[in-house]
């Protein structure tokens, strides 16, 4: 019987170290020129978290699950896979993997990305779920322009922050992201469908919300670096027109303290019927939404030094 890894939250693996002081702590901290780029434009990239031994356990355990009779499959809150015969050319989008293999399970507690995450956030965080994305090569599937929060708004409130790490090194050829800056700042808009059209936002947009894809940013990253995006930040990626695949993880976090706001009937929460339920208005955590760190506990008296959202708005 293959196991729950999700109702276990110590570490299942050595694959990551965690820091036995502050100073090791601070040595993962982003600089408060990142933390500043990220509060105003809403998105930080080039952030290195994996090492290449990581990224390559990483990856293979990836390839397991793309295949749909992997043991675990049914810890899987979204599985979607086009099935193909071959895992190189599966375009494949997956939520839930932490329940399903170790190393997945693993990475919800990296260090680096939890110092992040607590400064990029300015709070300590749950975890809300994971994702895998596998684009094969030359495959013409986009992710269509988006906010996470349209997704998200049976939790509130908006406290929540995505972080986007590449198993394989990403460009505009093999269908990188790519962010629109400062587009956090344009309320939440209407929720399209996230395949077929790329542009199935534009009816919603005004006139200068327009002009401002002209200065969209592709987000190019080697193997094992992440990106940071804030919940409106506009994103979305184009096909893979390269011979080369594009795999990733990300891992979606909120405020301890954000609620559930879903209703008993799931009609104002479409698409997470298998999400672990958290009845309306009482704060999500338990089993499946860790606390994945505790500043308090972690860095102590170095919490005053430490530069946060919160701390360069005061
Ligand atoms: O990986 C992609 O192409 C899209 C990812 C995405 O939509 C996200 O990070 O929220």
């Amino acid at each position: 019987m293959p196991q729950d890894l999700g109702k276990n939250h110590g570490r299942l693996t050595e694959l990551f170290a965690q820091p036995a002081s502050l100073e090791e702590w601070m040595d993962h901290a982003l600089s408060e020129e990142q933390v500043r780029h990220f509060h105003e434009k809403g998105y930080l990239h080039g952030v290195p978290l994996l090492n290449d031994e990581q990224v390559s356990t990483l990856a293979e355990q990836l390839e397991e699950m793309v295949d749909p009779n992997h043991a675990g499959r049914e810890f899987f809150y979204e599985y979607h896979s086009n099935e193909s015969e071959n895992p190189d050319k599966v375009l494949f989008h997956a939520l839930g993997a932490w329940r399903v293999r170790p190393a997945f399970h693993d990475v919800l507690w990296n260090p680096a990305f939890l110092m992040a995450a607590y400064q990029l956030l300015g709070t300590d965080c749950r975890l809300f779920h994971d994702q895998l994305f596998s684009k094969p090569a030359k495959h013409g599937g986009v992710v269509a322009w988006h906010q996470d929060y349209s997704y998200w708004t049976w939790t509130t409130p908006m406290s929540h922050l995505t972080c986007w790490i590449g198993l394989d090194d990403v460009s505009t050829e093999n269908g990188c992201m790519y962010y629109v800056p400062k587009s956090q700042h344009w309320g939440l808009l209407e929720k399209k469908p996230i395949a077929g059209d790329m542009d199935a936002i534009s009816d919603s947009l005004e006139p200068g919300q327009v002009t401002d894809f002209n200065n969209k940013i592709p987000v190019e990253m080697n193997k094992g670096e992440a990106s940071f995006h804030h919940p409106l930040l506009m994103h979305g990626s184009y096909e893979n027109r390269s011979e080369r695949r594009r795999r990733a993880t990300l891992i979606n976090v909120f405020a301890d303290g954000v609620k559930s706001s879903r209703d008993d009937d799931g009609s104002n929460a479409p698409g997470a019927d298998n999400y672990p339920k958290v009845p309306k208005g009482q704060k999500m955590s338990g089993q499946y939404y860790p606390r994945l760190f505790d500043s308090v506990e972690e860095l102590g008296e170095g919490l005053s030094h430490i530069p946060t959202v919160k701390t360069l708005a005061q």
